[in-house]
């Protein structure tokens, strides 16, 4: 029994040490996204709350967010993907993922969602943008690995 005790307590231990790093960020709009930096530890595994708490049409004002590789520009991304054909149903075309590290679907108003995805290993600088149509001249941010 005491064997018992020691294991479930290490266990805890353990799972505390890789525990979720939480991040909630909302798009709105005015095409604002509610945080436009945060910081995440190299490596940590990432719970990522995203709401479009806007009140407009999805196909007027849908929100989305697309955290992007190491060194691809949110501005330059959200230009590619218009060219791609990024549109108010599919905003983020199969084309461009190549630069994608982690991304949400679209979402209308009061939409929410929480992805889940691993921090990079390297520190670095990951650059954030909603790719609905024209959204990526306003709605950018950045994501700091350290
Ligand atoms: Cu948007």
């Amino acid at each position: 029994m005491k064997h018992l005790s020691i294991i479930i307590l290490s266990i805890t231990l353990l799972s505390n040490a890789h525990a979720n790093t939480k991040v909630s960020i909302y798009g709105n709009d005015q095409l604002q996204f509610s945080i436009k930096e945060f910081e995440v530890k190299a490596g940590a595994h990432i719970e990522l709350e995203f709401k479009n708490e806007g009140k407009l049409p999805k196909v007027a004002m849908g929100h989305n967010i697309v955290i992007l590789k190491e060194g691809i520009s949110a501005i330059a991304f959200g230009g590619k993907a218009m060219q791609a054909g990024a549109n108010a149903t599919n905003a983020l075309p199969e084309s461009v993922m190549g630069d994608v590290l982690a991304h949400s679907k679209l979402l209308g108003p009061d939409e929410d969602i929480i992805i889940r995805f691993k921090a990079p290993k390297n520190p670095g600088l990951h650059q954030l943008v909603c790719t609905f149509p024209d959204h990526y001249a306003m709605m950018r941010g950045v994501m700091v690995v350290k």
